[in-house]
């Protein structure tokens, strides 16, 4: 045996020895792979001790050879086996650090409702949809010539007295009825027409148990040739009777400024006669107002208040409740 064959076998072995032992040590994934690099890899220290092979005579190179080869796989199996061990410990400490405990009580997420208001307002939008209307918007900020003037308000009409109306200091105004939303539309389209016009609307009223400052208003109306009142009858009773069911319903007579006959309607709820809505033929001016001719054309409209309807639907007994925003009178419904 040449000396320098002891040499590389003494070195192997120590090679494999001080790699088992940092092998066992090693901590993370990252150390690893380091020692892998430090010892198996091209300049790793494995390969530098082969570098000395070319000295040993080809009789003992064999046996280095095999030793190497041995040396190698002992720390290829003992680098994966670590590698192994490392990568479990790291999931379980993910796994511990992850932990859902599934009995725990969950975060309470309250359930929305739609507020009174709206789900009447849907409910009638729907109604009148059913019957081939179309839904029309409008400003709330609009001018008197739509909100009053083309409403056939006379100059000198009440209505339009500061007391009633909320006026803006450019003139402008807060619309008192969703009607300008007709008058907009009958401008814009040629009958024969359907719509139906929801929104807020504003007067100045002192806040009280049956006013506010704020409400709702649906309008619906519609022009054609030959359109009658028995058209608006059998319109109006067909929606009370979706709304409502088969209950009694009655017409009186009224006075509006922009329709001519006029009418108010009650329905008999639970041994009552209850106003629920104002309606009549438009006024031929109002139709001369946005270029319809009155002797081709006729039209009905109808409004109704949603505070109203839903204070009578819901026996609500202050319109303030509607806009108070406590829980407890809302989740009622
Ligand atoms: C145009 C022509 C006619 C809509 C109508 C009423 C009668 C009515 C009130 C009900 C309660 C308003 O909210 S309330 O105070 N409305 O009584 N509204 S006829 O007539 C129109 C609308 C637009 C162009």
């Amino acid at each position: 045996m040449t000396p320098s064959l002891i040499d590389l076998e003494t070195q192997l072995q120590s090679v494999e020895q001080l790699a088992q032992g940092a092998i066992a040590v090693a901590a993370t994934l990252d150390e690893l792979e380091q020692l892998r690099v430090a010892y198996l890899g091209k300049k790793g220290q494995l390969s530098q001790v082969l570098g000395g092979m070319g000295k040993l005579s080809a009789a003992d190179r064999p046996r280095i050879g095999a030793l190497a080869n041995t040396v190698k796989n002992a720390l290829q199996s003992a680098l994966e086996h670590k590698k192994e061990v490392l990568q479990k410990a790291e999931t379980d400490a993910q796994l511990a650090a992850e932990a859902l405990d599934v009995t725990m009580p969950g975060v309470f997420v309250p359930q929305g409702r739609v507020h009174p208001i709206n789900s009447i307002i849907d409910q009638i939008v729907d109604i009148f949809v059913g019957l081939g209307y179309t839904v029309a918007q409008g400003p709330e900020v609009e001018n008197d010539y739509h909100n009053f003037e083309a409403l056939n308000f006379l100059p000198d009409h009440p209505a339009r007295d500061m007391q009633d109306t909320l006026y803006l200091i450019d003139g402008q105004l807060m619309r008192t009825h969703t009607s300008n939303v007709q008058i907009r539309y009958m401008k814009e389209h040629e009958p024969p027409l359907r719509a139906v016009a929801v929104g807020r609307c504003y007067r100045r009223d002192t806040v009280d148990a049956t006013h506010a400052a704020v409400f709702h208003q649906i309008e619906f109306f519609a022009v054609d040739k030959n359109l009658t009142f028995s058209d608006l009858k059998g319109t109006i009773k067909v929606f009370l009777e979706a709304l409502f069911g088969e209950i009694p319903v009655r017409f009186r007579p009224s006075f509006f400024p922009f329709t001519e006959p006029s009418a108010e309607v009650d329905v008999q709820w639970q041994g009552q006669w209850l106003e629920i809505l104002g309606c009549g033929m438009i006024d031929p001016n109002v139709l001369e107002a946005v270029g319809y001719d009155p002797e081709v054309y006729s039209g009905f409209a109808a409004g109704l208040g949603v505070e109203r309807l839903a204070m009578v639907q819901s026996k609500i007994d202050d319109i303030r409740r509607l806009y108070a925003s406590d829980l407890r009178f809302l989740r009622q419904f």
